[in-house]
């Protein structure tokens, strides 16, 4: 259901107006019920064209006000801001040039919040394929969002039911609440998996030899709050709330406990979009997933040795660190930093994404990725999936181009379970690396 949009944009403008005359800049509305409603409904965080930043260090100044940064356009962001991070964008110089909220933008958003399963049917439909697929597949909840929803991981392998001695190979998805062409992929991926095992030969041969897990929502809470309205809500974050302020969530891909918020990539004010929380693993979605990856260890060795963590939008594929520009890091050497530039640039040459270092966007902290390498020792990437960046339809496409769009990383997927019994092959190493 769609609100009548000029009732809408009236709210809306009324709210913001409310914020910006009634509110001290880093504190959250006091509002009055009836502003506060519809504050619940329409958010004052929206999207900003922001000038004036071409380098990735402006880029990171720009990161920096605790804005999100949703593109790179040249010389031109477009960005996730509420007022505060609006103000502070200006004050340090950038141009800021509001854009239409994406709730009124139904003529040119094509995506109606039916186009994707919700939390409850991606459930149901996993469901079902795990029943199709009994001796394929398995689901096991491994924890709990903040309200309460189950995080589940499904295992895809031959013999699923039993823990063998294959290298895993993890999946995680839907992290950012509206990313939801993410969750899509996750099921593309089940379905793909379930219906070719057994007579494609490559798919065949890697559940044979791989055992997959895929988190198809690592946000639940989050994808709820923004698509079940009706209405996108362009949410990002968990749905945590914090204590001394109204604000809500915590960006889980800040919250890491890997260098948490070492390095000016992530916020302190709970009212950013890149809020890292009160401490690392201090969002529940964070703690579960990491526990997870933990309890692949066995007899001192993590099973795991590949994952993607599945985003949008840009058209990226993106590898380990964010934390710093330097190529080479801590526990990141030339080898370890080469095998990923080259099994990311195979998977990029695939799908038509652009292959680069993490920071090469801006610098991020306490994000998935540094902690699955810098911790685990995992190789990892992060996916920014379609449409790239300057594309209208941004976080919410039209149903239309899933298909398309999750078929696209097809072999991209393949690519990385091949590659997974010995990342270091990539580079002619194998023998130095992963002698058995
Ligand atoms: O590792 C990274 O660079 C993460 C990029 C990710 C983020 O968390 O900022 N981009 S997104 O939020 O637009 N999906
Ligand atoms: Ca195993
Ligand atoms: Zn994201």
């Amino acid at each position: 259901m769609r609100f009548p949009k000029r009732g809408r944009r009236t709210t809306s403008a009324a709210v913001l107006l409310t914020l910006a005359l009634a509110v001290p800049l880093g504190a959250q509305a006091t509002a009055s019920p009836a502003a506060d409603r519809s504050r619940a409904e329409q958010p004052a965080e929206r999207q900003y064209q922001v000038t004036g930043a071409d380098t990735r260090a402006e880029r990171t100044a720009v990161a920096d006000t605790g804005a999100a940064i949703d593109e790179v356009n040249g010389d031109s962001l477009v960005v996730t801001a509420g007022p505060a991070e609006a103000a502070a964008l200006r004050s340090r110089g950038f141009t800021t040039k509001a854009l239409p909220d994406v709730a009124d933008r139904d003529e040119v958003l094509a995506a109606a919040p039916s186009d994707y399963h919700s939390y409850a049917r991606m459930s149901a439909a996993v469901d079902t394929l795990v029943r199709q697929y009994p001796d394929l597949m398995s689901r096991r909840v491994i924890g709990r969002s903040h309200q309460g929803r189950e995080i589940f991981a499904v295992k895809v392998s031959s013999n699923v039911r039993v823990d063998e001695n294959k290298p895993e190979v993890l999946f995680t998805h839907n992290m950012h609440a509206r990313e939801h062409l993410t969750t899509e992929m996750a099921l593309y991926m089940l379905r793909e998996f379930g219906t070719r095992y057994g007579s494609d030969a490559r798919i065949t041969r890697m559940l044979d030899q791989r055992e997959v897990w895929i988190v198809p929502s690592l946000n639940p809470d989050g994808k709820v709050y923004d698509q079940d309205s009706g209405t996108w809500r362009n949410w990002r974050k968990n749905r945590q709330p914090n204590s001394g302020s109204t604000a809500i969530g915590t960006d889980i891909n800040r919250n890491f406990n890997y260098r948490w918020g070492c390095c000016g990539g992530s916020s302190t004010s709970p009212s950013s979009q890149t809020y890292r929380g009160r401490a690392a693993e201090s969002g529940p979605e964070t703690k579960v997933i990491a526990d997870f990856v933990r309890s692949r260890v066995i007899g001192g060795k993590q099973q795991i040795t590949a994952h993607i963590d599945w985003h949008t939008y840009g058209e990226l594929v993106l590898w380990p660190y964010g934390y710093t520009y330097a190529d080479t890091a801590a526990g990141l050497t030339q080898d370890d930093r080469d095998a990923h530039a080259a099994v990311g640039t195979q998977m990029a040459r695939s799908n038509g994404y652009r292959p680069q270092q993490s920071s090469d966007l801006y610098i991020t902290d306490g994000t998935i990725g540094d902690w699955m390498w810098g911790s685990q020792k995992i190789f990892t990437y992060t996916f920014e999936m379609y449409p790239p960046s300057g594309h209208r339809d941004g976080f919410y496409p039209p149903g239309s181009v899933i298909d398309r769009e999750t078929a696209r990383n097809r072999e991209a997927v393949l690519l990385l379970l091949e590659n997974a019994d010995c990342m270091y092959r990539s580079i002619g190493k194998a023998a130095q690396y992963c002698a058995t």
